[in-house]
């Protein structure tokens, strides 16, 4: 038989092969496979009813929760393309995310609704907007018959916003057989089957919590808990109560944890599978989980481009510090930077992928689709890095300029933009400092017209505009930003600067 050319035909598939079998646990709530299954197509049929088109794109702006799913799997169901939204977003990020994708629908909650709100008349495109809760439930009453048809593996099936080099973040274009190709590869790799229940509290509306988490628990017809947010207590607990298999997190997540457990007596039993990602693991954060835990964590590493690229086996050398070796079905290797030739094991350069799960393009962005392409089908990650003797990669930088902080992935270029556009700023250089919890954390180094200005104003007009994670933690005004021959600033050198000064006081 043809493997699944979507994930929710896969899905489809498992609630036809095992209706009664849990599919999510949500706040003491059992949602079945036919129960979800139910809900999505009542949402398939409610989106052509509110007049979705084929391809037409519908944003998830929402918290995590069952219906977030079931929409997801319902737009897929009515032939729409998804918009993943981070609920962190403030206006500005909005309003470009949703007039570039030019978004028709869009399902948010009361929680972010306001924020949305203040955006929507600038946004002609934008038909809908439903609430769940009441309003939803409302609007479902009078949703009539409609076909419902699988989508092919070649249609478009999720634009998921990723920062972008130059300010604005740009359109990933993922296909059906993207998304299916590579959930079939991580189920196989990491042995994911339909006895897994996965501990699921990281957010629904990035690679790591929908493309691994939804993705694989709804591919091998397993169950996931799901949390509407991360909260170390309350993971701990599960953790020891024991129903479990897996836990999927980001490193900052694990340092809290570990911070967790120093305070209990008590230990969970070991789980099948603990997987970190998203950004790098520290090699101690991996031996105190082993001390504690009595469990390697198995590290891997991706991209919204390419969903999972690389990881650890299951069986076998879990190696700290590194990300493992290539998916099945998928290729990897380093090339020089400048000559793009492949390079011997043990010498840094770009580290590049190819494969059924790399994507399509970004949307209505041919230049930058062009610019990650290096011939022949291999996409260049922007990710610098090695390769060993025996295959496994190691990540130690990056070709593009890019901060992450507790997993969320930082464009410099965008703060830089915003915080030269307020009164009182002449120049300003953003940079990622090392950060013990978070990896890394936002800094900025202006060059102010006057000395009234000062940190907190700058802070708190970052707050209004910007996503929190984004949001600078410090603020330091210098005399002038470094610059070389050229003109350009020395970011480097303004990182230097900052970090002497830190340690000096
Ligand atoms: C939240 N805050 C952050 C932050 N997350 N600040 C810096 N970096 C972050 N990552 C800020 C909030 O804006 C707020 O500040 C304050 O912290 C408290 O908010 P919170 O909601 O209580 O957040 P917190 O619990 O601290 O969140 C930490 C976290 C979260 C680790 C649980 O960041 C998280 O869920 N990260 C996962 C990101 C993720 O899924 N990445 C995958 C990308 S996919 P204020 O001042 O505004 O109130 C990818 C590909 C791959 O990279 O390989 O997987
Ligand atoms: P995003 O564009 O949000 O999908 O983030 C992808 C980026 O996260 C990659 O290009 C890497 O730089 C980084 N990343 C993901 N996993 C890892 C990992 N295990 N170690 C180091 N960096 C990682």
């Amino acid at each position: 038989m043809a493997p699944p050319a979507s994930i929710v035909e896969a899905f489809v598939g498992n609630a036809e092969y095992a209706p009664e079998k849990a599919c999510l646990f949500f706040e003491g709530e059992r949602w079945t496979y036919e129960g979800l299954h139910v809900r999505a197509e009542t949402f398939a049929a409610a989106l052509k009813t509110w007049g979705l088109e084929t391809g037409e794109r519908v944003a998830l702006f929402l918290g995590n929760s069952p219906d977030l799913i079931a929409a997801y799997l319902g737009t897929h169901l009515a032939g729409g393309v998804v918009v993943p939204v981070n609920t962190q977003y403030r206006r500005e990020e909005l309003r470009h995310i949703f007039d570039d994708a030019g978004v028709r629908l869009c399902l948010t909650d009361a929680e972010r609704r306001p924020e949305l709100d203040r955006v929507r008349a600038g946004l002609p495109e934008l038909k809908t907007v439903v609430e769940t809760g009441e309003e939803l439930e409302d609007s479902l009453k009078d949703v009539g018959e409609h076909d419902i048809e699988l989508p092919e593996g070649e249609d478009l099936a999720v634009i998921a916003y990723t920062s972008g080099t130059t300010g604005r973040s740009k359109g990933a274009m993922l296909l059906h057989r993207n998304l299916a190709a590579n959930a079939e590869a991580v189920c196989e790799a990491w042995r994911w089957s339909a006895d897994d229940k996965l501990l699921l509290t990281l957010p629904l509306f990035h690679t790591h919590g929908l493309m691994v988490g939804v993705h694989g628990t709804l591919f091998a017809g397993a169950s996931a808990e799901l949390y509407r947010r991360f909260d170390p207590a309350s993971v701990y607990d599960a953790l020891l109560e024991g129903s479990v298999t897996m836990f999927f997190g980001v490193p900052t997540m694990y340092v809290r944890l570990l911070r967790e457990a120093r305070g209990r007596d008590r230990r969970p039993r070991p789980l099948r599978l603990y997987v970190s990602g998203s950004a790098a693991l520290s090699p101690q954060a991996f031996e105190e989980f082993e001390e504690i835990f009595e469990e390697r964590i198995l590290e891997r590493y991706g991209m919204t481009e390419t969903i999972m690229n690389t990881t650890n086996p299951y069986e076998g050398e879990r190696r700290p510090g590194t990300v493992g070796r290539p998916f099945p079905g998928q290729e990897a290797r380093v090339v020089d930077v400048r000559s793009r030739k492949p390079l011997p094991a043990g010498e840094v350069g770009e580290i590049e992928v190819i494969g059924p799960h790399v994507f399509k393009g970004y949307w209505n962005r041919p230049d930058a689709t062009q610019e990650v392409f290096d011939g022949d089908g291999w996409f260049r990650t922007g990710d610098l890095g090695s390769v060993s003797e025996d295959g496994y990669y190691t990540i130690s930088g990056r070709a593009k300029e890019l901060i992450i902080s507790g997993g969320y992935n930082i464009y410099p270029r965008e703060i830089e933009e915003l915080l030269e556009g307020y009164s009182g700023v002449s120049e300003a250089a953003v940079v990622g400092l090392p950060d013990e919890e978070y990896g890394e954390r936002v800094v900025a180094a202006i060059v102010r017209e006057s000395q009234d200005l000062n940190e907190a104003e700058l802070i708190n007009l970052c707050r209004q505009d910007l996503a929190g994670f984004k949001r600078p933690r410090e603020v330091v005004f210098m005399e002038e930003l470094p610059r070389n021959a050229l003109g350009k600033v020395q970011k480097h050198l303004v990182r230097d600067q900052l970090v002497n000064s830190e340690e000096e006081t």
